[in-house]
């Protein structure tokens, strides 16, 4: 018998089409709700230091798109990790990883059920990570997580900020203001 995880979760794929819009561009790989089928198919995606840049994966909870307008994330926002460019090659598999297994681990123990999902971004002006939650009015909530996050990724010297989507949907250009930050 195979080890249920406490949530079902689906992986998506974007890839950057740029004669469709972006909705159509996502899609929903595969989904898993035991240990060893988490296993099975992340050994079998491309780590994601080797996405084309403008590619993107997303872990979801099974049921909630990986994006704004999905009712569970409207409300929400992420914790954003900013990487720089050296840090492809030494940190993303490794932050993406350790992201992974503290969702479908349930890291965040009283706050779990604020996890929405989290996605990487490829880019080539710099990769992102971010982990989106569903409330972004839930200061208690979002502080713990924002702090179990750093600590299990060893950022502790550098500062993460928590942005709300409705601030990042309605910003062009340079990025949203943070609501907190850990
Ligand atoms: P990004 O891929 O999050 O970051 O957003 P990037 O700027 O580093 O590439 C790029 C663009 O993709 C946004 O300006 C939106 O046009 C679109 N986009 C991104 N997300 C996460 C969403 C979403 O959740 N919903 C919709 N409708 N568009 C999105």
């Amino acid at each position: 018998i195979k080890h249920p995880l406490e949530n079902c979760w689906a992986i998506w794929f974007f890839k950057n089409d740029k004669a469709k819009d972006w909705a159509s561009n996502l899609k929903r790989i595969a989904a898993f709700d035991t240990v060893e089928d988490f296993w099975a198919l992340f050994n079998h995606i491309m780590p994601a230091s080797k996405l084309a840049p403008g590619c993107d994966y997303s872990l979801f909870k099974d049921g909630v798109q990986p994006m704004w307008e999905d009712e569970k994330n409207k409300n929400g926002g992420r914790w954003l990790i900013n990487l720089v460019k050296n840090q492809r090659s030494t940190e993303l598999d490794k932050f993406w990883l350790e992201t992974l297994l503290c969702m479908i681990g349930e890291a965040f123990g009283e706050y779990g059920h604020q996890i929405c999902g989290a996605t990487i971004n490829i880019r080539t002006k710099g990769d992102k990570l971010g982990l989106w939650t569903q409330n972004s009015t839930d200061e208690l909530g979002i502080v713990s997580i924002g702090k179990t996050l750093k600590e299990r990724l060893n950022m502790n010297r550098s500062t993460m900020g928590y942005q709300a989507h409705a601030d990042t949907m309605s910003k062009t250009g340079s990025t949203a203001k943070n609501r907190y930050v850990v």
